[in-house]
């Protein structure tokens, strides 16, 4: 049993790979982790104290009791602010760009995240996640531009899963690896290095209550997944997406959110729920697509705009876009 590698340490190490690293990077990573490990512990007592009150409530110190996403929203924001680096955020709680500090306005990184995605699942202790990813600032433009860009030029992007178990998983690149949570030690330690998702899985996950509000490229697809000639698939749809994601991940198979009748371009958001995802998929050996292109090919137009999100094993995505070639 080898020694067990912390998170910092191995932010550390990877620096170490690029010589004209001054460090900032890694103290983003750093922050972001640190955030996790305040979020994780109000999201495993939420059953036991108000947390999960109205946003209107007060603690007994007095000051605003807030609902957990807004909580995480605002750990996110203190963990990065302060740093200097960061000269631009975009939060799923927040309608526009948040401002930074003054000391930001120079930083060299711009910080995308979804605080706590699936927090319609926290009343009902369902596993939910941060989801987040890194750019470098777009050089002589205003800071909106840097949150504006193609997944494609994602510098790092990551999630951490609120589970049976805390995690955190993140690429800058050069593979996939997963850290779990020792809250004995408060350190996030290596567990899963070089994630690789299978080539093919036998899970699928989508919401079928949706299947009449489907084009019918989509519903051929799913009724051929579930009565697949090779092998037999199960639907696993937990609702949360970083739950829904890091299953598929580990065991492959594929998660769909497409487009419908009702939702034109799906659920999900590009910027800081779709990218991010999308970014570790590739990394891992997988695929992610909306149907027609690859999602980190997407030009975005502005911070919030939602995009369908198929994602997960290259076989299964690639049938799909096959599917949706065929039958529309
Ligand atoms: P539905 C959670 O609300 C979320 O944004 C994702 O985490 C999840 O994958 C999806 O919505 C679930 O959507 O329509 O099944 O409730």
């Amino acid at each position: 049993m080898g020694e067990p590698i912390s998170l910092s340490r191995f932010i550390l190490e990877e620096q170490r790979k690029y010589k004209n690293a001054v460090g900032d990077f890694s103290l983003i990573l750093e922050q972001i982790a640190f955030a996790a490990k305040i979020i994780s512990r109000e999201v495993n007592k939420a059953g036991l104290v108000n947390i999960l009150g109205s946003i209107d409530s007060t603690n007994k110190s007095g000051d605003k009791q807030q609902k957990l996403d807004v909580y995480s929203n605002e750990q996110m924001i203190k963990a990065l602010d302060p740093t200097g680096k960061v000269c631009a955020m975009a939060s799923e709680e927040i309608e526009d760009m948040l401002p930074v500090s003054d000391k930001s306005l120079e930083g060299k990184y711009a910080v995308v995240f979804d605080p706590l995605d699936g927090s319609s699942n926290i009343d009902v202790n369902v596993s939910i996640g941060t989801i987040f990813g890194i750019y470098k600032r777009v050089e002589d433009s205003d800071c909106k531009k840097s949150l504006l860009q193609a997944g494609k030029n994602l510098v790092c992007a990551g999630y951490v899963i609120y589970g049976s178990s805390t995690m955190f998983v993140y690429t800058t690149g050069q593979g996939v690896n997963g850290f779990t949570l020792d809250p004995s030690v408060g350190e996030f330690l290596l567990s899963h290095p070089n994630i690789k998702i299978p080539q093919y899985g036998k899970i699928y996950s989508i919401n079928e209550s949706n299947y009449f509000r489907w084009a019918k490229g989509i519903q051929e697809y799913v009724n051929f997944i579930k009565q697949h000639p090779d092998r037999q698939y199960t639907l696993r749809w937990i609702g949360s997406l970083v739950a829904d994601f890091h299953r598929n991940l580990l065991k492959g198979g594929v998660f769909l959110y497409p487009e419908d009748s009702k939702n034109k371009n799906g659920k999900l958001r590009l910027i800081y729920e779709a990218n991010p995802m999308a970014f570790i998929i590739e990394n891992a050996g997988g695929m992610a697509v909306d149907g027609k292109q690859r999602i980190l090919d997407i030009q975005p137009e502005e911070l919030h705009q939602r995009v369908p999100l198929i994602i997960g094993s290259k076989y299964e995505v690639e049938l799909y876009m096959e599917y949706r070639e065929k039958y529309g």
